[in-house]
């Protein structure tokens, strides 16, 4: 007699994962590097990902995680581009059995049984950590220093907490006034735009402060287009690290960087495995990141991956 030995049942690990992940745009250099990073990690695990881009709007994100839902994802995952407004729709996903990873930037749900997880920066910190640098920089300062601020895309995590770190930090010290505050949605278009506005509005910047690297390099075009000498004449915080940042810091045209992490595909791909394996995650789970002036900028310049 014959003994055919049979393949084991497929079991669920053996299954390919599908991720529905829907991304906010591809507004910044932090964006293009984080989305790189999705989809490469998503592909060495295996899994089969539906990448959906948002173009930096809520309703495209409610749209797409709605499709996920109907496909029958075994993980949903989304970057929220703006904080408030989620609770329906991941009220459907958990319906429907389809846990849901927040990535990069946080919901403002006060049920927290709606997601497994937010894997993210500490925004609040990085803002904390620009503040530090400035009431360092600034502490002989008997006048009053006069700061404009570009912040990130309105309602979104990001440019919330960084606002909120900032202006915990620099309350230290009564010199340190921010006298102009407007959004730049992120963008280098926009950040140019609205330094124009502020330079023709105010004739007394002494320093700005953007919430990411693309309002930074931005506003440089604005201010050299003004005559005037970015990283001298109006010094210069911002938020990322991206290569062209770091450029723009070893010239000495952005005086001081906070690294905010894109590369969370690993991480994330990680915390898909682990949901599908039916295991408890942490709620929060923060990335790691340094801070780097423009002389720590020109040392480490070769070796940024992004
Ligand atoms: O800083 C900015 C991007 O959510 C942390 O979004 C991210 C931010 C990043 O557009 O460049």
């Amino acid at each position: 007699s014959t003994s055919a030995t049979k393949a084991p049942a497929a079991t669920p690990a053996d299954k390919k994962i599908t991720l529905g992940f829907s991304q906010v745009g591809a507004e910044s250099g932090w964006r293009t590097a984080n989305t790189k990073s999705v989809q490469d990690s998503a592909k060495e695990a295996g899994f089969d990902l539906k990448f959906s881009d948002a173009q930096q709007k809520q309703e495209n994100q409610i749209k797409a995680i709605r499709t996920f839902i109907q496909q029958k994802v075994d993980v949903i995952s989304f970057s929220p581009v703006v904080e408030s407004g989620w609770d329906t729709v991941l009220k459907e996903a958990k319906d429907a059995g389809i846990p849901v990873i927040l990535t990069d930037r946080a919901v403002d749900s006060k049920d927290t049984s709606l997601y497994q997880t937010f894997i993210g920066s500490d925004f609040v910190e990085e803002g904390r950590r620009a503040g530090k640098w400035l009431v360092d920089t600034k502490k002989d300062a008997k006048e009053p220093v006069n700061i404009v601020e570009l912040q990130g895309t309105t309602g979104s995590a990001p440019a919330n907490d960084r606002k909120a770190g900032f202006e915990e930090v620099i309350k230290s010290n009564a010199n340190l006034k921010v006298i102009a505050s407007q959004t730049g949605d992120f963008t280098r278009a926009k950040g140019k735009e609205v330094m124009q506005a502020f330079l023709k509005a105010h004739k007394d910047i002494d320093v700005l402060y953007a919430h990411n690297d693309d309002m930074a390099l931005g506003a440089i075009q604005a201010i050299e287009a003004a005559g005037l000498k970015p990283g001298k004449d109006i010094i210069i915080i911002s938020i990322d690290g991206v290569k062209d940042g770091f450029v723009a810091a070893s010239e000495g045209k952005i005086n001081f960087i906070v690294e905010c992490n894109p590369l969370l595909g690993p991480q994330l791909m990680q915390a898909v495995r682990d949901v599908v394996a039916g295991k408890q995650l942490p709620k929060r789970i923060v990335t790691k990141e340094g801070v780097f002036t423009s002389e720590d900028a020109k040392r480490e310049l070769p070796n940024r991956q992004y």
